[in-house]
Order: C-alpha cells, then structure tokens, then sequence
C-alpha cells in the first residue's frame, strides 16, 4: 500500500472495528512502561521481582489460545493453484466478505493501537515497512521488542511503501463489561494472508506467530511471496557466525521446523577450545546475492520469542543470559520468590510454584508447571554473543545450509548435499516429528519442507522451482554448501543417541572445514558422510557404539523413504519442478545399485 494512503486505511478500519480510542504508537520506553503498567492492572501482565529479573513481566494466555493454528491460517490468491497443496486456501473476495462481518465491531470497547514496525535494520535496503492496527496492547509491547517499532517509522512511511496488518483479539467489549487477562476468541480464529495485495488479517488470537504480525505473517508468509517475484529468499532459518580458533570466521543458515532447535543452535556455546559462535538471528533470514556472486543474509527481527522448556544454564547459558531483564514471559510458571520457571530450567525443580494455568503447582503435580510451547520474548542485542554484523544493512555472507528435523530414526547425525540441486533435494524432503509451537498431535512425522511448510505464502511446488533456478543462475564456486543434520536421532530406549546443544559445535567445525576445502566425506547414496577421524570428537563422552548408530545408514528404510517421497511429491502435479523428480530418480538408482 503507497504511504499516502496511511490515514486513509486507519479511518477506514477505524470505522469498521469501532473502538473506543485509537492510540499511534511512538515506541518509546515511557509508552510501553505505561502499557505494562495498564496490563498489570488488568491482570494480563504480572511483574516479576525487578531484584532478580528487572523489567520483566510474566503473562498467562487463555487455555484456548496458546501456540499457532495451521488450521485456521490462509493464504487467500486470487487462483487456488498458487496457494497450492500445503495451504489452506479461500476465494479472496469470499474471504473478504467474511473477515469484514467478523472485524464489525470486533474492538468495541477497546483501544486500537497503530503500531509502524520494520522488519530489518533501518539503514537497509532489503527492510520492509508495516503497520500493525490491532487490539492488544501485549501484541504492541511484544512488537516492541521484536521488531524495530514507533517514531522513525513514521519518518520512513513518508517515503516508503508498507504492509498492512490488521489484528484483533476478536472479543468486543459491551459497556460496562469487565474485561478478562488474556482476551482472546476460543471458537474462531482466522490468519489470513492477501499475497497479491500483501495485506494481513488476524482475527481471535492474541498469541505469537498468530499475533505478532511482523513475524510470520510478514516476514515468511508474505515476504515469501515478494521474494519469489523479486528473486530472493525469504527463509524460517537462524543465522549464525562461526569463528575457528586461527579468527577465520563464517556464517551459515540452518532451517529446521518449529521448535527444533535454531534459537540453540545460533546461540551456541562450544565446548571445543578456541571455537566461537555468535547469533545473527534465531528464526528467520532473508537472503539474497550480492553482485559478487555470494549469498547475502540479514535477521529482519530485533528479539528472541524463543521455546522456554529445556532453556537452561547448561543447555542455552547465552539465552539465559539474554533473558536477565526487560522481558515477557508467556505460559511460563510463576515462583515464590517471584520469578520464572519452566521444566528443565534447573535440576531441581522449586518445591511449589503457580503453573501456567494459575494453579498450585508442586512436583508431584500432574499438570505440567509451564506450557510446552511457553515462551521468552528479549530483545536480541541482551544476547552476550551477539554478532557485531548483526544489523549489518548488507547482510552476512553464507558460506553453508544447514537443514534439519526432528527424527528419531533413519536420518543420519550430519550428511553433505553433492551439490545445489541435491542440496534443494534434502531441503524439500525435510520431515520432522511435529511439536507444541503449533496447536494439534505432537510427536508425529509430517513433511514440512524447508521446515517451511506452515510459512510459505505460495505454491510450494513453485517454491522448490524458486529455490532450484536461484541456484542454477549463480557462479556455483561461490554458492553456500548445503548439509543435512538431525540432532535427535534415539536408541531403542528412547533416548537421545547424540548429546547436542553446546556439542554440535563438533559438527560445525566438520562444515567449516569442509567449506574451507578439507577432504570430501565418504560417498552414499544420500550424500557425503563425515570419516569418522574427520570429526573431532576430543573428550567427548560418547559410547562408540552410539556414534555407529548415529551413521548407521538403513538401505531398506531409505528405500522406503524414497518411495514415500515419490507419493508426497505427487501431490504437487505439475507444480513440480521435474528437476526435483529428477534428483529423486537418482538418489533412487544409488540406492538400487549400492543393494
Ligand atoms: P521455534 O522458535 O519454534 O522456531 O523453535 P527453534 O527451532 O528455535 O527451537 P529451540 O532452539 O527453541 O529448541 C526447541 C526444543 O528443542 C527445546 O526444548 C530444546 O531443548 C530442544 N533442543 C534444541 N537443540 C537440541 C539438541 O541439540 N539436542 C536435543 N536433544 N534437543 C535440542
Ligand atoms: C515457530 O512456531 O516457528 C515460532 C513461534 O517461531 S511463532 O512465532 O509463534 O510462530
Ligand atoms: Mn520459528
């Protein structure tokens, strides 16, 4: 939408969703304190003690409204075909009529809140404009913290076009009514994305991805769709810089789906001497080439909405770090003394505490203390290990992609894609045990390619194509190396076969080499593996045992994989690019020939 057209676009909503007072935002410290302080006294905010955690304020959502809903997200273009088969899809003039009867008075009683974000530093040329109006003042603190919002926004509005955002928690207000800590719409919720007209309307949620229109909405679902136009890649992936002991540092991305391990990965603390790891971003990039052939990437947040359980000291000291002060904490437990509490935060858990839901908690208890999709929301330059590139407005050059699942079987620790096009292979055959960042079963295998699967805004055949001639149309000496890892392969126990967190560095270290022309792995079917006496595995307590299964490769399985592949692959038609079919045909003769 052209900037001149902002006022217009406010009266317009204004006019639809009736609230009782419309406030523009400026961003600045004394307005979010002031909204705290509101929130506070309605009860959705309760501040947590400032001597141990400073500035920072515990929510507890509504039971109804706790992760995303992939059931109730859109992606409304004009043809149904370029929504494609991962999507769910509305004729967008029907979908229109239905979000105008739902937004009618949806914030009586209410303040509408105009908040100007931009998704990338303001000095870069790859940033994009939005504007949120929306309901919730926890979705404007939170926006706050994630993205770079208020008064230079306005500034950047007079020149520069923006996306409009319009979300509402979905629960009007009658006069006198009081109102509840978390409001929210338990029966419907609807995300929905316009990508031809990038416009976003979000209706009854007030949590996350669903709420915080910068996020996914924008920076994946949208600017996915832009970036295919446009010829770039805008990407559910961590950036991180990795630093060798000589100083020689690199930068990779890495895709795994939600809740699978990118906020620990990109704040990694290594556990091999002199190696270092510093976090450009922990969820998403946009990518694209620079004139000197090489991949280019920024974060285009400025926070952390990262998974509470299983953050600790020893599993991610960094993001404990991070979260020392000025944050919100949501679905989290509340303890005596006055601070947070999820699982796996310590070893010992407190003897009693509020859980989530409000109620006594103590160990024995059978509810869980914090939700399992609970969540810190920090912003990202608290991170000690903060990268001094990391508003860099050209971006970080990449030199590997990572992608990855979370499987329990087959999959191996790490293998090397034999080049591009295989590499958008792995990438397009990523499966992943689902998890509680989005709401429905967790623990079941389910494709989500790219680990964009709930994000990508159009055809996701298309999407593959993207990907491909991208590729194909550079200098491919200067193109990324792309590798393939899984964190969370188990043993016939159950338990996790690798140790992970701080000891995946060995495996960066493995990529870096490899970036820096060490000797190729051993060739299989599905890609180059490490040697064994390639990896470092210095003082690391690891059965040997263990270490085969980790590499075991199943010929029987991924021959299974492979056929399973070929079904899922149908679903696209002739969407399909037939490169990729081609990439599968191959990977099949390897299998069939190495039999
Ligand atoms: P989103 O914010 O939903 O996109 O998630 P994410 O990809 O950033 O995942 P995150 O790093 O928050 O990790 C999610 C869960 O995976 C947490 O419970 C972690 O403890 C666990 N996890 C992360 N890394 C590892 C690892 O190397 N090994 C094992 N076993 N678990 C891990
Ligand atoms: C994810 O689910 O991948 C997240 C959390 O990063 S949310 O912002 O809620 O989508
Ligand atoms: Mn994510």
């Amino acid at each position: 939408m052209h900037h001149e057209q902002v006022d217009d676009w406010i009266k317009e909503v204004v006019s639809l969703c009736q609230p009782d007072h419309v406030h523009y935002c400026n961003g600045s410290l004394e307005e979010y304190n002031l909204l705290c302080k509101q929130m506070v006294l309605q009860g959705t905010m309760i501040p947590l003690d400032p001597q141990k955690r400073p500035n920072s304020f515990l929510c507890r959502s509504d039971p109804a409204d706790t992760a995303r809903v992939e059931e109730r997200t859109f992606i409304c273009s004009q043809k149904e075909k370029d929504a494609g088969p991962t999507n769910h899809w509305l004729d967008p003039t029907e979908m229109k009529s239905k979000l105008l009867k739902l937004f009618s008075g949806c914030m009586k009683g209410r303040t509408l809140y105009v908040v100007p974000f931009c998704m990338g530093p303001l000095d870069s040329s790859f940033s994009k404009v939005g504007i949120q109006l929306t309901d919730s003042p926890y979705a404007v603190c939170s926006m706050r913290i994630m993205t770079r919002m208020g008064q230079p926004i306005w500034e950047l509005l007079k020149t520069r076009d923006f996306v409009p955002g319009i979300h509402s928690v979905g629960m009007p207000l009658s006069a006198g009514a009081k109102d509840v800590a978390w409001p929210c719409n338990a029966k419907d919720k609807y995300i929905v994305h316009f990508p031809e007209t990038q416009e976003i309307w979000s209706y009854g949620s007030g949590y996350g991805g669903n709420a915080l229109l910068g996020k996914k909405c924008l920076s994946l679902r949208i600017a996915s769709s832009v970036a295919r136009d446009e010829g770039w890649l805008a990407e559910h992936m961590l950036i991180l810089g990795l630093t060798n002991p000589e100083g020689e540092k690199i930068y990779m991305a890495a895709a795994f789906p939600s809740a699978c391990g990118k906020t620990n990965l990109a704040m990694l603390q290594s556990t091999l001497p002199g190696w270092k790891v510093e976090t450009v971003g922990d969820d998403i990039a946009w990518m694209r080439f620079g004139k000197d052939g090489r991949l280019y990437a920024i974060n285009p947040e400025a926070g952390f909405f990262g998974v509470a359980p299983g953050t600790s000291l020893s599993s991610n000291p960094n993001a404990m770090l991070s979260l020392s002060k000025n944050g919100i904490f949501t679905n989290v437990a509340l303890t005596d003394q006055g601070d947070i509490w999820w699982e796996g935060l310590t070893k010992e858990p407190p003897n009693h505490a509020i859980n989530w839901l409000g109620h006594n908690w103590t160990p024995q208890s059978k509810e869980k203390a914090a939700h399992p999709n609970s969540r810190f929301t920090v912003p990202a330059q608290q991170c000690p290990v903060i990268d001094p590139a990391w508003e860099d407005p050209n971006g970080v050059p990449i030199s590997a992609i990572l992608f990855g699942g979370r499987r329990s079987q087959v999959a191996p620790l790490i293998c090397e894609a034999f080049n591009w096009s295989h590499g958008v292979l792995l990438g397009a055959s990523i499966s992943s045990e689902t998890t509680a960042a989005s709401v429905g079963k967790v623990g079941h295998l389910r494709h989500d390619p790219f680990a964009m699967l709930p994000f990508c805004g159009y055809n996701m055949g298309d999407y593959f194509q993207h990907w491909l001639s991208i590729g194909e149309n550079q200098n491919q000496a200067l193109l990324p190396k792309i590798f393939y890892v899984n964190w969370f392969r188990k043993d016939k126990n159950g338990h996790f076969l690798w140790p992970g967190f701080g000891e995946n560095i060995r495996l960066l270290k493995w990529i870096f080499e490899r970036v820096k022309h060490a000797q190729v792995g051993v060739k299989t079917p599905i890609g180059f593996f490490p040697h064994i006496d390639t990896l470092d595995l210095k003082n690391l307590p690891i059965d040997i045992q263990n270490l085969k299964e980790l590499f075991r490769f199943d010929h029987e399985a991924w021959l299974k994989e492979v056929e399973e592949m070929e079904e899922y692959f149908k679903i696209f038609g002739e969407n399909l690019p037939s490169k990729l079919n081609q990439e599968l045909s191959s990977l099949k003769k390897r299998l069939m020939l190495s039999s």
